[in-house]
């Protein structure tokens, strides 16, 4: 009963919008009238959806973050209405492309974990399963980044200011929100989740926050023309921002305020669903009801869900708590020390009083729990809910929660070993590993189109795109000369759209012929993009002044937001881009070398980044990214990884073999014993090239415009400038190794560039267990035992 055919019914949605011809409209309006049109096309599915889903047990995913990025391609390739798509641009003299690049990037995210969300929607829905995103409709998302003089600025992401037509506000459903201080209007906008070959639409419901009135006319009118408004601006202020912090946890007020609000509205609702569909007994809401918690950003639903059932639905402790530990599911998401949330109490005091009194009533069963199991008051009172003046977080998620995972073998490990190793002596059965994955709709079908068709054809049908272990089908064909020929012309002819990007948004000239070699990721220590940046400076050196001629051709590609409060991973990105500009200045150098810094890097440039790159930079210090993502992006786009043994990397090297991928570094293991006799100031000195690298930051080669930001960087590795432990993340330690890894990388592309394309083919048929459809499925049958649940 859908209205028209999407091809019929788009033009009259471009003139609604733009009271223009379609042919006059602006580009915007444009994409504006074909975003309706798809919403056209799928509003009854949805509704039917929405339906399936309510009266059967259902999954909700709480996360502060969705990084969806751009919704309108992913959709029509997800409803196959691409080429109607095109059809319908040309009948109007325009082309797709340019549609598609009038949207703006939905970036309501800072990195992994927000684009992990998004990734998990996309493929629940692709599955069946009845699961709904949870989270907060931001009015700025992740800062703009400009460059200047090679410093970065951080300026508004108004991304949703003129219309949006991928969320549909739902006035009718709102609920409100209270705080000791004010009460809030909570305001949900549904984004529709659509899902390749299925009539499901799944939901992400983000949550506005509203003044309970508009406007109070009443302090209006008696001239206190500031209260009324200075009060509305309070409650805006709760859903003004995202958070730009990416692992560095800081206590603001505001940001409690924003996790409570979406939590409450999210539990309300499902509260109320559950009362609809099953009756007002709620001890068997948990039958009906599970909920992920992402990080523990959302736990404070914990003490909500208590309040609501004991305060608002009769609920005695016992049997709330009863509900409440068989309801949330807790993943964790990292191990650095800075990301743990605590909350001083204080806040929790002043911002909800009853929620504060269940958190005490909590630790206050837990501490007599902990004594009954003869856990001693000492190592109990480390773990509990409220200590030295604090609300931890993660320790309320470990106790309450059914599940506790990580998301990489490795990691998981470290969680069991080290970081929850308490909870894991107390509570193994809850311990679980899932490690991550990316659709393979946006990651491979949508931004690689050449060599998703040549999947197709080699395939025989399209059942990769939902099935990803079929790749691995198409392995045998790694001995075919003629396909391993079309895959470098699939490469080649990607990375030539790649180099016209970077002309078209204004940055370098770069050789198509080069090898591309990507890091792109926030940019944190952990991360070592110095370790990288190090390497380019060397190798300047090296063609520069030892004279070096044998050097395969490279462009550096970078791409990387640092949190406005990172001083040092400001100052990275300063220093790379000196570097960069040293480079590419250089008349001899930048014949072979040339570093692009993408500015404003976001989940769109990754998809142009991605498909061209043949180099995979995924080099954190070994135990410390957690997963990572990219790399299993790069992977399935055929690129070969050059990383540590670190989080997924681990599996990535596990699935393609040692063969097929470039790893070199410190284990975690040996780790502890290198850096008990670590001295890296010893080690600049013996590793020949390093010191010559480290001091061109302080000798006047790279200039920091007198900040002392090279200076600093320097002395973060050589001494610790005198007050922290230097080079906490071994960047000096793994340099050799880097380093012999990298050129021997370079010389094996440009020797034998088909043994190179044998390598990257089985990287992308191997790369089926990276799907986040294998992810979701784990998920669905071992932790939120949920069905799939097709409508019609
Ligand atoms: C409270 C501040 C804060 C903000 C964000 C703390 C922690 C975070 C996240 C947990 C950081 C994050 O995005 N972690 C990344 O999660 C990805 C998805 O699981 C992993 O692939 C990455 O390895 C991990 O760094």
């Amino acid at each position: 009963m859908t209205s028209q055919p999407f091809e019929t019914a788009a033009p009259g949605h471009i003139r609604g919008f733009s009271g223009a011809s379609p042919e006059n409209s602006t580009v915007k309006k444009f994409w504006t009238g074909l975003s309706a049109a798809v919403i056209d096309q799928i509003a009854e599915d949805w509704d039917n959806t929405k339906r399936a889903y309510a009266a059967t047990r259902q999954q909700a995913y709480f996360s502060a973050e969705f990084l969806e990025g751009r919704a309108l391609l992913n959709n029509l390739t997800n409803l196959g209405l691409v080429d109607k798509a095109k059809q319908v641009a040309s009948e109007h003299g325009r082309d797709l492309s340019d549609v598609l690049e009038a949207e703006h990037d939905a970036a309501l995210g800072n990195g992994g974990l927000g684009r992990l969300a998004a990734c998990f929607l996309d493929s629940a829905v692709t599955g069946n399963y009845p699961v709904t995103g949870y989270g907060l409709l931001y009015r700025y998302g992740l800062f703009r980044q400009e460059f200047d003089n090679g410093f970065q600025r951080e300026y508004p992401d108004a991304w949703k200011e003129s219309f949006y037509p991928f969320i549909v506000r739902r006035g009718t459903q709102q609920r409100t929100v209270t705080f000791d201080d004010m009460s809030v209007r909570a305001v949900p906008y549904d984004m529709p989740i659509t899902g390749y070959g299925t009539k499901n639409v799944g939901t992400l419901r983000l949550w506005d926050a509203k003044p309970m009135e508009e406007f109070d006319y009443d302090a209006f009118n008696s001239q206190r023309f500031s209260d009324a408004i200075l009060e509305r601006e309070a409650v805006h202020d709760l859903t003004r921002v995202l958070y730009p912090n990416d692992s560095t946890y800081a206590g603001k007020v505001l940001r409690v305020r924003q996790q409570y609000f979406f939590v409450s509205a999210s539990l309300q609702e499902m509260i109320d669903n559950y009362v609809a569909q099953h009756g007002d007994d709620l001890r068997d809401f948990h039958r009906f009801n599970s909920i992920q918690l992402n990080d523990t950003h959302p736990v404070v639903g914990i003490p909500e869900l208590m309040r609501l059932l004991m305060d608002e639905h009769g609920l005695g402790w016992e049997d709330a708590w009863a509900v409440t530990t068989r309801t949330f599911a807790y993943t964790n998401h990292t191990v650095l020390q800075e990301a743990l949330e605590t909350w001083d109490a204080g806040i929790f005091k002043q911002l909800f009083w009853r929620i504060w009194e269940i958190v005490v009533e909590i630790d206050r069963r837990y501490r007599k729990d902990m004594e009954k199991r003869g856990v001693g008051p000492e190592e109990a009172n480390h773990y509990s809910p409220v200590h030295d003046g604090s609300v931890h977080m993660a320790w309320i998620a470990c106790y309450a929660a059914y599940s506790v995972n990580g998301v990489a073998a490795l990691h998981t490990e470290i969680l069991k070993r080290d970081t929850l190793k308490f909870w894991y002596d107390l509570y193994p059965q809850r311990f679980n590993n899932k490690t991550n994955g990316v659709t393979p709709r946006r990651w491979l079908r949508m931004c690689n189109p050449r060599l998703s068709a040549l999947l197709d054809r080699l395939s025989g049908s399209d059942e990769w795109v939902t099935d990803l272990d079929k790749l691995s089908e198409l392995r045998s064909y790694v001995s075919e000369d003629s396909v391993m020929e079309e895959l470098r012309e699939i490469k080649s002819a990607n990375k030539r759209d790649f180099a016209e990007w970077v002309a078209r948004t204004g940055g370098v000239e770069i050789d198509t012929d080069s090898i591309f070699d990507a890091q792109i990721k926030r940019l944190h220590e952990y991360k070592r993009q110095l370790l990288n940046a190090l390497y380019i400076l060397d190798l300047y050196f090296r063609i520069k002044i030892d004279g070096e001629t044998d050097v395969p051709k490279r462009t550096f590609i970078f791409g990387a937001k640092a949190a406005p409060g990172y001083t040092r991973a400001k100052g990275i990105i300063k220093l790379i881009n000196t570097i960069g500009d040293l480079v590419n200045n250089d008349p001899e150098v930048s014949r072979t070398l040339r570093v692009v810094f993408v500015e404003n890097y976001n989940v769109s440039p990754a998809e142009q980044i991605i498909p061209a790159a043949d180099i995979s930079e995924q080099i954190s210090t070994a135990g410390k990214e957690a997963s990572g993502t990219s790399n299993m992006k790069f992977m399935m786009n055929g690129a070969l990884t050059l990383g540590t043994m670190d989080g997924a990397n681990v599996e990535i090297a596990d699935a393609v073999g040692e063969d097929n991928a470039y790893i070199f570094g410190a284990r975690e293991d040996e780790l502890p014993r290198l850096r008990s006799t670590y001295n890296p100031a010893a080690v600049a000195k013996q590793v020949p090239g390093l010191k010559r690298a480290l001091d061109a930051l302080i000798d006047g080669t790279l200039d920091d415009a007198g900040t002392g930001t090279f200076h600093d960087i320097r002395g973060s590795l050589l001494d610790g400038n005198g007050w922290e432990t230097p080079d906490v993340y071994y960047v000096l330690g793994d340099f050799a190794d880097y380093r012999a890894t990298r050129d021997r990388m370079a010389h094996e592309y440009v020797a034998d560039p088909l043994h190179w394309a044998r390598m990257c083919w089985v990287n992308i048929c191997e790369s089926g267990r990276f799907s986040s459809d294998r992810t979701i499925r784990d998920y669905a049958t071992e932790v939120w035992k949920i069905d799939p649940t097709p409508i019609r």
